[in-house]
Formats: C-alpha cells, sequence, structure tokens
C-alpha cells in the first residue's frame, strides 16, 4: 500500500526552479527527454527529484557527470545529495509512449504524441520537483520525423522551427509565463487545424487554432465559436483578458478525463470538440461549449494564480466550474443550468459525501490524488465559491475575486489565501467559510414554522446538523445564506425573498405583519449545498410547483412530490397517485412556462436521489424495490396522461423544409420537451413505440435520433434490434456516436443485458485501452443498469469486478473510477451487501493492484 500523505505535512520546496529546458527526440518506444533545469536553494536540504517509469541515461551538475555517491536513485524518484546554492542540472531519460496505456506523461492517441500531466504526470517524462508550488518559464525543442509528425506543438509562443537530416525537424516553444509542471503540454503528430482570430478589450489579436485529424477538422466549428464567446464573455463579467498572442486546443480520441487546461495549448477529449447535428446532440453542444468556457477560464483561475498543493485542488477547480456554471447561465436559460447543476449535484455529490469516500472540498489526506477529481471537489467545490457570491452578491463577489488576482498574480496559493481576498475586499468577518473546507458530509437544515394568528407573526427555526464521516464525527456550525419567501395559498408574496444568514447551530427568524398561515418557499435557487428538512404534504409540493415565484423551487417542489410518492409506493403499492397526477397535469396545461423548464420539472428524480431519500428514515436499500416502484410511478403518469403526452409530443415536433437543423435555444428546448414526452410515452410500451421508431427512421439530428433509440432500447420490441443495426451501420466511423451506441445497449433494463455486453466487448470497434470506449461500455453498466447490475445473483458485480482487474493492469486511474460502483456495498440489503462485499475482496486479494484502485477498496472495506 501507498504512504497517506497529510497537508499538515506541507514543506516549502528546498529548491526554486527558475528555468526549464527540455528537449525531446520523438521516437515511438524510445523518446529520448534531455532536461537542463536551473536551480536555486531555498532552505537546507537535499534536492527531491520525482521520476517514475524513466530509464536514466545521464545526469551532470554544471556540466560535470555525478558520481555514484552525489545522488540515490530509487522507484519513485533520485534525490541529488546535498547540491550547492546555485547549480544547473542535465539529466537524459528514455521513455515509451507507445507502452504508455495509463495516458499519463507522454502517450500515443490514434498515431500522434500528447500529454497528460495533472496531477503527477510530470514525473513519467523526467526527473523534476514535480509539485505546484515550482513554478518555472519552459523553453521545449520538439524534434521528430517530418512525414509522420508534421505538427509539433508545446506550450507560449512558437520561437524557430527548421529542417534536418535524416528526414526530420524541428520546432522550439518559448512560455514566458512562470508554470507548474502539471501545465505542460506537448503534441506531435499529422494533424489538421483550424483557424480564427479574437480581439481582446485591449485590442490585441489573438490567433485561435484548433487541431485534430483531418477527417474530424469539420467538426470543429462550433467548438471554435464557444471559445470566442468564452474570452468575451471572461472580459465582460471578470475584466479578464487572454495574455499571450496564440492560443491553441488539441482533440484527441484517447483521455482519461474531459480535458485539460494546459498553458495556450489545451488538450480536450474529442469528444467535448467534435459536433455536427448529426452526431451530437443538443446536451453535447451544451457540454462542449461549457468546457471548452471550463478549460479557457482556467488560464486566470489555475494558470495565473495556481495551487501551492494538491489539497487545494478545489481552489481551482470550484472556483473555475463556478465560472464555467455562470457562463452557460449567461449564454442560455440561468433556472435551466440551475437546475441541472444541483441535479448533479444531489444525484452524485450527496452520495459520495455519505459513502466511505466522503471528503471536504479540501482534503486532510490522501493516498492517490487522482482519486480526488471527484464531484466534491469539483461540484460542491462550486457551490462554496457560489455561497461567497451569495453573501456578497455580484460586485461584492468581483471585488473580491480583483483582490484575490491582485494579491497572488503568478503565485501558488491555498483555499484560504482566496477566503482572506473576499473577506477583505468586503470588510467582512468570513472565517466561518472555513468549516466548508475542513469538513465533509452534507449538512441537515431541519426548518419549522410557527405562525401565531394574532400577533400577526411567522417565525422559522432552522437547525442544523452535520452526520459523522469518516473524518470527523463532531461537526462545527456552517455559515449558510438560506434564501426564502413565504407565500399565501393563491401564491402572493406575504414575505418578499430574504436571505437569511445562519451561522448557529440552532436560529430562529421572526417575520411580522403575516396576514394568514404562511406556505414557506426555502432554499431558494439552491442557496447553500445542504439537504433541507421540512414538513411539507403532497399537497404543499403540488401548491408549490404550481405557485411559487421561484422557478427553482417550482422544480424542486416537483423532484420532491416525485420522491414522496415513489417511497409511499414502495411501503404500499396502492398507494393513491391523484395528488401527483393532477400537479404534473396542471404543468404540462401550463402555457406560461418555458419547454425547457417544463420538460426538467417533468423529469422523474434520478435512482440515486430515490436512495439518498430513501436512506434517510432505512439504514438498507433494495435498489430493485426503488427502481421498480420509479418505473411504476413514470407508467402510471404515462397512462392517465398519455393524451397530455402526445399532444404536447406533437406540438414539440419541429418541421423544415431543407432538413436543416435548427441549433437555437428554442428548438432544443422544444426537443427537449419532446423526448422527455417520448420517453414516458414509450414506457408504456406496445403501439407507443411505434413512434419512437417513427422518430428513429425520420430524425435528421443526434438528439431526436439518440433519444428514440434510448426509448426502444428498454424494450422488447420487434424493431429494437433493427434500429440498432440500423445506427451502427450508419456511425461504425464515427467513435463517438459508436460511444452511445455501446452506453444505450449496456444501460438497457432488459434481462440478458449482461451476456450481450460480453458480446459487445469482443466488437471491432470496442476496445479497453480507450477510456470513452470503458466509460460507454463498463461505465454505463455500473451506473445507469440498476436492474441488471444489481441482479440477485451477483453477476452483476462479479463483472464489473473482473473489469476492474482487467483494466487496473492497463489504466489505473479509469479502472479506479469504475470500482466505485462497488463501494458502497453497506448501504444495500443483506443478500446483495454480502455479493458486492466479496466481489469487493476478490479486487483487494488481487496481485500488483494500483494505489488509484487500493484506496477505494480499502477505504470501502474500512482498513
Ligand atoms: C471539469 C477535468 C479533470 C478531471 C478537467 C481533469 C480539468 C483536470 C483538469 C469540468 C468540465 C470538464 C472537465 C472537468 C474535469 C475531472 C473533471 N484540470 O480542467 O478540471
Ligand atoms: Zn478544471
Amino acid at each position: 500500500m501507498n504512504p497517506t500523505i497529510y497537508l499538515k505535512d506541507y514543506k516549502n520546496p528546498n529548491f526554486s526552479v527558475k528555468h526549464v529546458s527540455l528537449c525531446f527526440e520523438l521516437n515511438p518506444e524510445k523518446t529520448v527527454v534531455t532536461s537542463s533545469v536551473r536551480y536555486e536553494r531555498q532552505q537546507d536540504g537535499d534536492l527531491l527529484l520525482d521520476g517514475e517509469g524513466l530509464a536514466l541515461q545521464s545526469i551532470a551538475l554544471d556540466g560535470n557527470t555525478l558520481d555514484k555517491s552525489q545522488y540515490e536513485l530509487h522507484d519513485k524518484g533520485l534525490t541529488i545529495i546535498n547540491p550547492p546554492q546555485s547549480f544547473t542540472l542535465d539529466i537524459i531519460t528514455h521513455i515509451n509512449p507507445q507502452a504508455n496505456t495509463a495516458l499519463e506523461g507522454l502517450y500515443r492517441s490514434s498515431g500522434n504524441y500528447c500529454t497528460q500531466c495533472e496531477a503527477q504526470g510530470f514525473r513519467r517524462i523526467t526527473y523534476y520537483q514535480d509539485r505546484p508550488d515550482v513554478m518555472a518559464t519552459f523553453s521545449v525543442e520538439i524534434i521528430a520525423d517530418k512525414a509522420t509528425n508534421p505538427v509539433l506543438l508545446s506550450n507560449g509562443n512558437p520561437v524557430e522551427s527548421g529542417n534536418l537530416d535524416d528526414g526530420k525537424h524541428y520546432a522550439k516553444w518559448h512560455d514566458p509565463f512562470p508554470k507548474p509542471c502539471y501545465l505542460f503540454a506537448l503534441v506531435a503528430g499529422d494533424l489538421a487545424q483550424v483557424e480564427d482570430r479574437f480581439t481582446t478589450q485591449s485590442g490585441r489579436n489573438i490567433t485561435l487554432q484548433i487541431y485534430t485529424e483531418a477527417h474530424h477538422i469539420h467538426q470543429c466549428d462550433f467548438a471554435m465559436a464557444s471559445l470566442k464567446r468564452a474570452m468575451a464573455w471572461d472580459e465582460q463579467r471578470f475584466g479578464l483578458e487572454y495574455d499571450l498572442d496564440l492560443f491553441m486546443i488539441v482533440a484527441v480520441d484517447d483521455f482519461n478525463m474531459g480535458a485539460m487546461e494546459n498553458k495556450g495549448l489545451n488538450i480536450f477529449n474529442s469528444r467535448l470538440v467534435f459536433a455536427s447535428p448529426e452526431t451530437a446532440t443538443d446536451d453535447d453542444y451544451i457540454a462542449i461549449e461549457a468546457v471548452i468556457g471550463h478549460e479557457y477560464f482556467h488560464n486566470w483561475t489555475g494558470n495565473r494564480v495556481t495551487c501551492r498543493d494538491w489539497f487545494q485542488l478545489s481552489l481551482k477547480e470550484g472556483l473555475t466550474v463556478f465560472r464555467d456554471q455562470e457562463f452557460t447561465a449567461d449564454m442560455h436559460s440561468r433556472a435551466v443550468k440551475r437546475i441541472e447543476d444541483v441535479r448533479l449535484l444531489r444525484a452524485h455529490q450527496f452520495a459520495e459525501d455519505a459513502s466511505p469516500m466522503a471528503h471536504p472540498i479540501r482534503p486532510a489526506s490522501f493516498v492517490e490524488i487522482n482519486n480526488f477529481y471527484t464531484v466534491t471537489v469539483y461540484e460542491k467545490g462550486a457551490e462554496v465559491v457560489r455561497l461567497y457570491h451569495s453573501l456578497l452578491g455580484e460586485q461584492g463577489f468581483r471585488k473580491g475575486m480583483d483582490l484575490y488576482f491582485e494579491r497572488h498574480d503568478g503565485q501558488a496559493v491555498t483555499t484560504e489565501d482566496f477566503l482572506s481576498a473576499m473577506a477583505d475586499a468586503n470588510n467582512r468577518d468570513l472565517s466561518q467559510m472555513q468549516t466548508w473546507y475542513e469538513q465533509a458530509g452534507t449538512p441537515r437544515l431541519k426548518v419549522s414554522l410557527d405562525y401565531n394568528k394574532s400577533s400577526q407573526t411567522c417565525t422559522l427555526t432552522c437547525e442544523q446538523s452535520c452526520p459523522a464521516t469518516p473524518e470527523s464525527k463532531e461537526k462545527k456550525p456552517y455559515l449558510i445564506p438560506f434564501k426564502i419567501a413565504l407565500l399565501d395559498d393563491s401564491g402572493n408574496t406575504l414575505a418578499d425573498e430574504s436571505t437569511l444568514l445562519i451561522t448557529k447551530e440552532k436560529q430562529s427568524f421572526t417575520f411580522e405583519n403575516i396576514s394568514s398561515q404562511p406556505i414557506p418557499s426555502l432554499l431558494r435557487d439552491f442557496s447553500a449545498p445542504v439537504l433541507l428538512e421540512y414538513d411539507y404534504s403532497d399537497k404543499d409540493y403540488a401548491f408549490l410547483m404550481q405557485f411559487d415565484n421561484n422557478a427553482f423551487n417550482r422544480w424542486a417542489a416537483a423532484q420532491a412530490l416525485a420522491t414522496s410518492t415513489v417511497l409511499s409506493l414502495v411501503e404500499n403499492p396502492d398507494t393513491s397517485t391523484r395528488i401527483i397526477n393532477h400537479a404534473f397535469k396542471a404543468l404540462i396545461a401550463n402555457t406560461n412556462l418555458e419547454p425547457a423548464l417544463k420538460a426538467k420539472a417533468l423529469s422523474l428524480p434520478s435512482l440515486s436521489d430515490i436512495q439518498e431519500a430513501w436512506l434517510n428514515t432505512h439504514d438498507t436499500m433494495n435498489p430493485v424495490v426503488l427502481f421498480e416502484a420509479k418505473k411504476r410511478l413514470k407508467q402510471n403518469l404515462a397512462k392517465v396522461l398519455q393524451a397530455e403526452f402526445l399532444n404536447t409530443y406533437q406540438a414539440m415536433q419541429q418541421t423544415s423544409d431543407d432538413d436543416t437543423v435548427d441549433l437555437s435555444d428554442k428548438a432544443m428546448q422544444q426537443r427537449k420537451l419532446q423526448n422527455v414526452c417520448l420517453s414516458y410515452l414509450a414506457s408504456l410500451g406496445s403501439d407507443m413505440l411505434d413512434l419512437a421508431y417513427d422518430q428513429f427512421e425520420s430524425a435528421n439530428n443526434m438528439t431526436n435520433q439518440y433519444a428514440a433509440l434510448a426509448a426502444l432500447s428498454h424494450q422488447d420490441y420487434p424493431q429494437r434490434e433493427q434500429s440498432l443495426k440500423a445506427f451502427e451501420a450508419q456511425w461504425e466511423g464515427e467513435a463517438n456516436v459508436m460511444d452511445k451506441w455501446f452506453g444505450v445497449q449496456a444501460a438497457s433494463s432488459l434481462p440478458n443485458t449482461l451476456n450481450h455486453i460480453q458480446t459487445l466487448k469482443q466488437h471491432p470497434k470496442f476496445s479497453m485501452k480507450n477510456p470513452n470506449k470503458v466509460r460507454a461500455l463498463i461505465g454505463a453498466f455500473a451506473m445507469r443498469n440498476p436492474l441488471n447490475f444489481h441482479a440477485e445473483d451477483g453477476s452483476g458485480y462479479q463483472f464489473i469486478a473482473d473489469s476492474v482487474l482487467e483494466l487496473d493492469k492497463l489504466n489505473p486511474q479509469i479502472a479506479s473510477r469504475i470500482v466505485r460502483a462497488l463501494m458502497d456495498w453497506k448501504r444495500l440489503e443483506p443478500t446483495r451487501q454480502a455479493l458486492m462485499k466479496s466481489a469487493l475482496e476478490r479486487i483487494a486479494n488481487a496481485q500488483g493492484l494500483s494505489g488509484d484502485v487500493a484506496e477505494i477498496v480499502n477505504k470501502s472495506l474500512g482498513g
């Protein structure tokens, strides 16, 4: 087992770096990396260089080859023993990009070279102090065969290029901004490009380029347009301008994550770049714009101001997610965006916070940092940044951001530095915000209302608590901005919207001149990442669904009503669904609601949401029972409201004479609602499936084609096979579309799905070495197929265990993502609990397990 690393043990590096010169002689199996680094002593001690999987060729200090007694070589790095005050270290290493299936460091994707260095990939390229608080300027020379690698890219500005002997050529790059090595990037290969330009608010001209394989270059226009919108938005909203003259994006097929913000040279998973209406869904379009924004925004929140150490990851990620959320909200519907973000948080982050992997947004310890790129660090981290925004307002938040950059540009800092900038810029004491960084677990906010008719006063009493989590049992109270309003029984406000500041464990707020018994609208816009507990009846939810003048809360009420109904159905299958039937009927009939909001409110809560709600009052659960109850509610609503769904389905259908696809927000919203209706209707089976089949046949865009295929995928329907075959034949040449094809089959609730997945693993387009394929087939089975994953014989768990063991040898990061599906065995009913635990134990006992997987497995098994 690898050692645990603690935040409290942080020490400054012994040496700072002035400048790094790198030279790469690229070769698939033996790339020669020459590094020349100027070091300066900052404090006593040896120079500790990280390095993994490197073949050391030579090492020289100020030109003199080091004697074996002057350094120590071990499997995690190299120690230079007591070197002088300042010196230059020259090191030559050999690496093998072709054999690199972990996709960390320098590797090959579709015959091209690319890198991924965050968090600790640079140590797989050369020996270096691989830590973000070591910042330096970089010069890079790349030498490669010209015919196979006409394009040679690195960070910063191109300096020089030319031809060499033997059909080789070279390019030199210089990045003038000091950066940590995790932002280093290199790309080489046979790539096409599109180019555009952007003029900054101060009048500087920036060249923008997107690179990818030639046959995809026509699918990069939307990404380019998104980039320009992101650049303009960051200037308008935050006054932040781009700093180099060149900004490049490269799209590759083999990538562990979504994308990476390397200085001046962002590298993207191709699924987050390529878009055409035939191949990308509307959701894909919105995601591409958001991620292009996210990586671009990192240039200031991450690159210009970076993290002192990896415990501070949320400093850059929480803040940058907040910024990309605001970007999308400003470009599209703010309410829809808020709903989507909260849905994601509640479905995945709340579950993580209740799991053995629960950790604060700033963890106090870790074994493998790659395991902490989590929904907690990212999404809860963004919620915590949003708390400052709620507390300080847009202007106060902006003042805090300005001071943060004024103080820390060019530095590697901590979350405390961010907190201080926000507090100092606004003359506020925000010290209680620190609790959000230090404690894990989702806070509970229990609220009760007391109305006094004679005094016309209403008192809200709020009690906060937080369940015990691995890092601590005792919890300090949080600072919670609690946005509320009080409504009368026709939806008029009795007390206008206000934000109550909760600071204590228990606190009361009294409102005057309240003329009738109010219905409270609580936690508006989800003003804090807490679990609200208030004793609403189903009738209250139905009322709020219709009359709350906060759009987010109307959605939240619909979700709560559906969850409450599902839980009642579990307890008693004969429970009346009259209230939700009526409420949904009124919802569909409401002509004032934009279609996307209607679609959101009609979408039933995720199973994960329902599970969390169930576990609020039970120790264990049977996911299959919860799934079946949700399915029954869906079918029941579809049956009762069939005419309404059908009418709306037809009303939302768009026709165009020339077969062009309308990508306006309005058209996207209509497709959203159309396909939510289709999903309800298809749940009824039989002739309703013809509707889906017709849509599949006639669709001219991926949104409708995919939604129809997904609707068919769960049904034993004569044309199901035929549709899947047609889709495969149409899209076998488009890797990212094939991922949808794999995914839709892996998520199918039909019996025998697991056998089918075994067959699909042999499909020529499937590869265990490609993370997108693994996520599409194996990830989808574990995450989006509760019925088959939780099969009563344990076959689903064993399949995931087999897959994890196979993957761990190729790509530990991906194996470690998949293994989390087995982590929550303690929450299952006894039979499944034992089966899942034994699958996990089989992994734990395997030889040569990676540190990545071992950390998750050990935490889950309580080691
Ligand atoms: C977040 C990323 C990583 C890991 C991208 C890798 C990143 C680290 C990188 C929001 C949108 C798209 C991708 C990600 C994400 C997990 C998620 N620095 O920029 O954060
Ligand atoms: Zn990021």
